[in-house]
């Protein structure tokens, strides 16, 4: 099976910051010595509650990788509340907005133009299975980083094309391995598992991770709907 590299390439800190406006401090601290650079950058986040700037500084332990020969293909089990909805992948657009001083919009030709990254990861679903599954994408935190969220944005919504919707704490969007995915075990997503673009992530469980995403809203509160299974009981961190 011809699988990309398994290395995490993210966003080099010096382009994230660029890109999240923060740039005019790499430029005074161009030339300064690393240890300075981060006791002033974060000197002028203070106070930090897990800010979209500390988060992006400071990522999140990673979840080991599974070997590539652990992938089970026959394990990932489609799950869909209402069937898969019918997607133009060339007029698909994925929409970033909210709580943000940037709002986007993006093709699926631009968003895999962006720096993407593979992982090799389990998937559990609380109805009692599981797959180690490779999925590949963009880090949601480069499109949250894009977006500049306003100051105490923390929680992430996800509308899907088929009427399902979720949302996650700000943290946890941030982890490096929360990736919008457009390719599952090598190839290009299918449409049952959530082409274009879906989420996926080692820290969440199945119900959390959705597929056929178009739109992406930064909020300062979580609303009383929460998510399609959430707002029927299950419950709402959903952490692995
Ligand atoms: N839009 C949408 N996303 C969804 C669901 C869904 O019904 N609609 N089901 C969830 C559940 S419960 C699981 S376990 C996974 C299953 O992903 P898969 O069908 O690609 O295996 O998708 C999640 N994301
Ligand atoms: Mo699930």
């Amino acid at each position: 099976m011809e699988l990309p590299s398994v290395s995490d390439r993210f966003l080099s800190r010096r382009r994230l910051l660029q890109l999240s406006g923060l740039s005019g401090l790499g430029l005074v601290l161009g030339g300064c010595a690393s240890t300075l650079y981060d006791d002033v950058v974060f000197k002028t986040f203070e106070p930090i509650n897990q800010s979209v700037e500390e988060l992006l500084l400071n990522p999140q332990k990673l979840i080991p990788n599974f070997p590539v020969s652990a992938i089970e293909p026959e394990a990932l089990l489609i799950n869909s509340f209402q069937g898969t909805p019918k997607i133009d992948p060339q007029a698909y657009l994925l929409t970033v907005n909210g709580d943000v001083n940037h709002s986007f919009t993006l093709s699926l030709a631009e968003l895999q133009k962006m720096p993407s990254t593979s992982m090799v990861i389990r998937h559990v679903c609380v109805e009692g299975w599981a797959a180690i599954v490779q999925w590949g994408g963009v880090p949601l935190r480069d499109l949250i980083a894009l977006a500049r969220p306003k100051e105490g944005a923390k929680y992430v919504y996800f509308k899907s094309a088929d009427g399902y919707y979720e949302s996650w704490d700000l943290v946890s969007s941030m982890h490096p391995q929360t990736l919008m995915v457009y390719q599952k075990n090598g190839q290009p997503l299918s449409p049952e598992n959530g082409a274009p673009l879906r989420l996926a992530s080692p820290i969440k469980l199945g119900y959390k991770q959705s597929k056929w995403v178009t739109e992406i809203t930064l909020t300062k509160q979580l609303y009383p709907k929460k998510g399609y299974w959430e707002d029927l009981g299950y419950e709402w961190f959903g952490g692995l």
